[in-house]
């Protein structure tokens, strides 16, 4: 049923899960798209003028309806209780520690996501709103001792595989959404607030590439709330790295901190 749906390839953790869930909403909506189509058919033949030259006025009477009205309730109930709750439970209970996580900022403005890592020290510096500028759009304050060793880019998000990962949220303007499809993420980023969001990912972008034959093939970050005029262009890319990649491209920034 996945592939007929279109979904994008699972790069995380959770996705199977929500992808099940997903998947057994369809088949419920499909059998209810069917059965009613198929009745509806049926009713302009069965009830046509011709044959009813007056209406009856009591409607059905059969026990039939009835038991499907409750069949459907019953089944919708089950994936509310048995996959709907469970999953999303999960999400919100299983949150990772900030000593066992990959814990990285993501701030939205119209229109790019702004990226800070709080480097080796593992403590974000100070940011200032007054310090906002063209070249320093999360207004991060330098002159702080634990902003020295901070990373910021710009619709980049480079992340190790088999970590989790926990991104505090938020906006700068408007509210954008952080969508990260091949993760199964989306969460709204949301002015004044720090939304927490965690995932797992578990295949390396080069692993993703090969696997699906797609040798320039990248994860993106969307935005999935219009968000202004220029929200079409507001678009990241997330690259998956081994642990010891990930920690090059570390050093690597950390390098080009002390000497740009
Ligand atoms: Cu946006």
């Amino acid at each position: 049923m996945l592939s007929y749906l279109g979904m994008p390839p699972q790069a995380s953790a959770h996705a199977g899960d929500i992808d099940q869930m997903i998947s057994l909403v369809h088949w419920l909506m499909l059998v209810l798209f069917v059965g009613w189509g198929v009745y509806f058919v049926y009713v302009l033949f069965r009830f046509r003028r011709g044959a009813n030259p007056k209406a009856n006025y009591e409607g059905a009477t059969g026990k039939l309806s009835k038991g499907i009205e409750v069949g459907i309730v019953v089944i919708e109930m089950v994936l509310l209780v048995f996959y709907a709750i469970p999953a999303w439970a999960k999400r919100v209970s299983n949150f990772p520690t900030e000593n066992e996580a990959v814990v990285v900022r993501v701030v939205g403005e119209q229109f790019a996501w702004n990226v800070h890592y709080p480097g080796p020290d593992g403590k974000f510096g100070r940011t200032d709103i007054s310090l906002v500028a063209a070249d320093n759009p999360l207004g991060l304050d330098r002159r702080d001792p634990d902003a020295k060793d901070d990373i910021t880019t710009i619709n980049q998000l480079n992340l190790p595989v088999d970590r989790p990962i926990l991104i505090h949220l938020s906006s700068k303007d408007v509210i954008h959404s952080f969508g990260l499809y091949e993760f199964r993420v989306k969460q709204d980023a949301v002015p004044g607030l720090s939304i927490p969001v965690w995932f797992i990912p578990n295949v390396t972008t080069n692993d993703m590439r090969t696997k699906l034959g797609k040798p320039n093939f990248d994860y993106e970050i969307t935005c999935s709330q219009l968000c202004g005029l220029g929200h079409f262009r507001m678009r990241g890319f997330v690259t998956i790295q081994s642990a010891a990649d990930y920690a090059a491209w570390i050093a690597d920034q950390e390098k080009q901190l002390t000497n740009p």
